[in-house]
């Protein structure tokens, strides 16, 4: 695990994105705003869609252009990252990458392998790829909303729209989908699981299973510990609550939006956390934080040992924000005069 880790603990600072078929919606639903702080990403939950309705709104919006991958990575690269995570496929379902197993995926409905541009253009800048791939399912039609208890149905208090589901079905839909992402696209460096709460832990995912194919497939590969239950660090960094992190769920740990104010002594910890209040794009959340303090928050984090994992919301045709361009590249000017070679 050591050895596994070693360029992960060096690293320090890493781009995740957030990007989708909801980034063209932008936030606004039939020309209303959504609302102005959230995720946008649940976008199709807030304004509980169904996957033909949100498809039907989102495809035409969702127009990549080319090179935007490359845009991406020179901007990581610019801001001195070291990694990139992205969204393989968030909770609606939707793939960037080339699945036989659906047709819900950028290679049928964009008519390209966005995931394989991406991977690519962070390749070629020198960087790590990390890979985000969320268990939850909204599209799927043998996805148990029932069983995954906290999950929120987009049609919630109306009966399953298919009837009585098999989860087995799609978790083995999950596998099928996980093979293809560590066959397929080279060298992985991160696969970072969202999520699994108490309730519907490791074995409602076969989670074992699916990291057992992982280190198969990708020996030198690292995890989060989202495929199995969180540990609510998040909002609450008491260490009782520190304690409850078990290292063999996962390399390292993920407190959301919020610094540990003790740093986690004995564990790889990385805080993620988005510019605004949005992980997805929106053009309606004007929220932003300073340079100042998103410069503050990276020494903050490196000096208690943790890594910085910030996030940008491309929109529909991959353009990246214009305050989060000037924020990544603040921070790469402040890098260049203080950070080490
Ligand atoms: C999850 C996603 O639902 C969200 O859209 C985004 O991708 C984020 C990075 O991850 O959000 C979570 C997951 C777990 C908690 C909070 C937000 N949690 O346990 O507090």
């Amino acid at each position: 695990r050591d050895a596994r880790m070693q360029w992960w603990r060096e690293a320090r600072f890493g781009m995740f994105v957030h990007w989708g078929l909801y980034s063209g919606l932008a936030g606004t639903w039939n020309d209303k705003p959504v609302g102005t702080r959230g995720g946008m990403e649940w976008l199709q939950q807030r304004v509980r869609a169904d996957t033909w309705e949100y498809a039907h709104q989102a495809v035409p919006k969702f127009q990549p252009a080319e090179g935007f991958a490359k845009e991406w990575a020179r901007l990581a690269k610019e801001a001195g990252c070291r990694y990139v995570v992205f969204t393989t496929k968030h909770h609606d379902g939707f793939g960037l990458f080339d699945s036989q197993y659906t047709t819900y995926d950028a290679h049928d409905l964009v008519g390209r392998d966005l995931c394989k541009e991406i991977t690519d253009a962070i390749r070629a800048e020198g960087m790590k790829v990390g890979y985000y791939h969320s268990v939850i399912d909204w599209h799927h039609p043998q996805y148990d909303y029932d069983k995954a208890n906290q999950l929120p149905h987009p049609l919630r208090g109306r009966p399953s729209p298919n009837g009585p589901r098999n989860h087995d079905i799609y978790v083995d839909y999950l596998h099928h989908q996980a093979r293809e992402l560590f066959s397929n696209y080279g060298r992985l460096d991160v696969i970072w699981w969202d999520y699994s709460k108490e309730g519907n832990e490791g074995p409602f995912w076969r989670s074992d299973e699916l990291m057992a194919m992982a280190r198969q497939l990708q020996p030198g590969i690292i995890s989060n510990n989202r495929l199995y239950h969180i540990p609510d660090i998040e909002r609450d960094d008491s260490s009782d609550r520190l304690r409850k992190w078990k290292p063999e769920h996962g390399d390292f740990t993920t407190p959301e939006q919020t610094i540990p104010s003790t740093g986690i002594p004995g564990v790889d910890w990385e805080v993620c956390m988005t510019m605004n209040t949005t992980w997805g794009y929106s053009e309606h959340d004007d929220a932003w934080k300073s340079n100042e303090t998103l410069i503050r928050n990276l020494v903050d984090i490196v000096s208690k040992g943790g890594n910085y994992l910030l996030n940008i919301g491309p929109k529909g045709d991959g353009s990246i924000p214009q305050q989060s361009i000037d924020s990544m590249r603040a921070i790469g000017n402040w890098m260049a005069v203080n950070g080490e070679a």
